[in-house]
């Protein structure tokens, strides 16, 4: 099973990406969580990564392309996959369904798009802000990430939809009531 988690930031893609590792027995690729990590350990990757994460714009596409690709690559990824974080825009959608046909696949399965508020997605995130720390959930790069999202991962649902693979749900309500939802139309 080949997913693509989409939504805006804070819509739970992370969330739901942990509970459907645990439920398909598939890796979770999350890019938020590569860069995150090489920031942290200053690699050369994660020292340009960082200046447009915390300015709330997307990173360069050659870096997480090649994040993705060598991810794609390791066995553990063959039976399927979750990608939370990636594609982000319509150039990483075509290089993506490029590496998938590469590698013996007719593409994804399905895009699961989690719908939620905008202002909704500013309350969880300074909320997480208090818990987590991290440098970007601050409300003004918040706002920022929404709308980088509205530019350029958005127009992803017209990509999909027209591939026939994509599917919207309600990303409000408990973490397992939505967890029952996506699983419903995954089977
Ligand atoms: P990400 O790490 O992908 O961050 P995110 O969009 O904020 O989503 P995340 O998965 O963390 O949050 P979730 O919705 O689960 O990206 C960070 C940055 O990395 C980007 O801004 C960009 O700079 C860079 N980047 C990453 N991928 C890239 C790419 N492909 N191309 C270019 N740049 C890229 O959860 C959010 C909060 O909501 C949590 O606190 C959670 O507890 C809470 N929550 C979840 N579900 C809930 C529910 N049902 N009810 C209430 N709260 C809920």
């Amino acid at each position: 099973m080949k997913i693509v988690l989409l939504g805006a930031p804070g819509s739970g893609k992370g969330t739901q990406g942990e509970k459907l590792v645990a439920h398909y027995g598939i890796p979770k690729i999350s890019t938020g969580d590569a860069l995150r990590a090489a920031v942290k350990e200053g690699t050369e990757l994660g020292k340009k990564a960082k200046a447009a994460m915390d300015a709330g714009q997307l990173v360069a596409n050659e870096i997480v392309i090649g994040i993705v690709e060598e991810r794609l690559g390791q066995p553990d990824a063959r039976k399927g996959f979750i990608l939370d974080g990636f594609p982000r825009n319509t150039a990483q959608a075509e290089v993506l369904d490029g590496m998938l046909t590469r590698l013996g696949s007719p593409g994804i399965d399905r895009a699961v798009h989690l719908h939620v508020s905008d202002e909704e997605i500013v309350k969880r995130l300074l909320d997480r802000a208090i818990k987590e720390g991290r440098d970007d959930d601050k409300e003004d790069v918040i706002r920022k990430r929404i709308e980088v999202y509205n530019a350029e991962t958005r127009p992803l649902l017209d990509y999909y939809a027209a591939q026939g693979k994509v599917v919207t749900l309600e990303g409000i309500g408990s973490v397992d009531e939505i967890f029952g939802s996506i699983v419903k139309v995954l089977g």
